[in-house]
């Protein structure tokens, strides 16, 4: 056979299996077998010293040509193969179907309850205070009269970050700043935020939220205080909320107190009859909730106001107060991130 014929013979054969092909793999393994770099038309081309030297331009030529033309065939076919794919991914598409809806997020319920807390207070006149995490000695301990060889000051207590820097263990360097700024009363603040203790086990967290609040002017009382918490509890808890004070100690207030309000699953009855006892007070009918007191004199005389001014401060463990308004019974789902409870708290 003529190199000519047998050109036209490959060429032939190609054109029949490209069309027989089933698959992108199979129209490859023809560009492979018949236009690769060691294809049969390779091959063909390679006899060309075979032929008389005035018919070699002529073979060239052609040769050439066919080499074109089935490139173009295996492109065109490659191409019909792609669209063919499309249409079947498209042809399975259901615009009945409805459509996926993306994860909605929520407010942690500490920031939560942390916002309701501040919006109680806000709307009474108290103006919200911010301020650093990690603090001076002064501003967290020394200027709230807390003693030298004070507890809390303890390696075992707070952390320290060196450079004379500690994290704050409770809010109220916020308010100590506050009032540095106002320079005399009146003030009328609240602290919000993080606060950081050394301190870890099932029921203490190394980092927790508090509230705290503080209100300085003329001939303050506790009585003034005692009608803020309980407008600020009955807000939170309902109507119906009692408190009670109990004497307490704090470095930075004289007299301090314990504020307990009464149960708010038995109502205050406490259910105290054995078996039968309440569970969250635990028979008693009373829940502790927060800390308060009249300002320290020491402490006004630290920021510069007048020692005879009068003041009350209190202080609230946010996470306790989610955990009472949500019958929350564990700490740490506070802290673990875990989608399926904090998915609860929408609002
Ligand atoms: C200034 C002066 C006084 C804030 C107060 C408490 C009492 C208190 C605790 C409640 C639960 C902290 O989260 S907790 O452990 N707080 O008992 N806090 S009086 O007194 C201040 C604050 C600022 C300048």
């Amino acid at each position: 056979m003529t190199l000519i014929a047998e050109l036209e013979r490959t060429a032939a054969g190609f054109t029949a299996a490209l069309a027989d092909a089933a698959s992108v793999a199979e129209a490859e393994s023809l560009r492979n077998a018949v236009l690769g770099r060691k294809g049969e038309l390779a091959v063909l081309m390679s006899r060309l010293p075979e032929l008389p030297a005035d018919e070699r331009p002529a073979f060239g030529k052609a040769a050439n040509a066919a080499k074109e033309r089935l490139n173009r065939l295996l492109e065109e076919r490659l191409a019909s193969f792609k669209a063919e794919a499309d249409g079947a991914s498209l042809s399975r598409f259901d615009p009945s179907m409805p459509g996926r809806m993306p994860e909605r997020g929520s407010l942690h319920p500490v920031t939560l309850v942390m916002e309701e807390i501040c919006r109680i207070l806000n709307n009474l006149g108290f103006e919200t205070v911010d301020g650093p995490e990690a603090e001076t000695d002064f501003h967290n301990f020394e200027a709230l009269n807390f003693p030298k060889d004070h507890p809390a000051r303890d390696m075992q207590d707070t952390l320290f970050l060196g450079d004379g820097l500690l994290m704050r263990t409770h809010t109220s360097p916020m308010q100590v700043r506050a009032m540095l700024e106002r320079k005399k009363p009146p003030v009328a603040v609240i602290a919000p935020g993080k606060v950081y203790r050394r301190d870890y086990d099932v029921t203490h967290s190394p980092m927790f939220h508090q509230v705290e609040g503080l209100l300085v002017d003329d001939a303050v009382s506790l009585a003034h205080l005692r009608g803020v918490l309980t407008h600020l509890l009955c807000e939170l808890f309902g109507p119906d909320v009692a408190l009670r004070f109990r004497p307490s100690f704090f470095p930075f207030t004289e007299p301090s107190v314990e504020v307990d309000m009464s149960c708010v699953i038995c109502r205050g009855s406490g259910r105290k009859s054995g078996e039968d006892a309440c569970r969250v007070c635990k028979g008693t009918g009373w829940l502790e909730i927060l800390g308060a007191g009249m300002v320290d004199p020491a402490v006004f005389a630290a920021v510069g106001f007048d020692p005879s001014c009068t003041g009350f401060a209190f202080g609230l463990g946010v996470e306790r107060v989610a955990m009472l308004k949500y019958g929350i019974d564990d700490l740490r789902l506070f802290f673990e991130n875990d989608l399926r409870f904090l998915g609860r708290f929408v609002k």
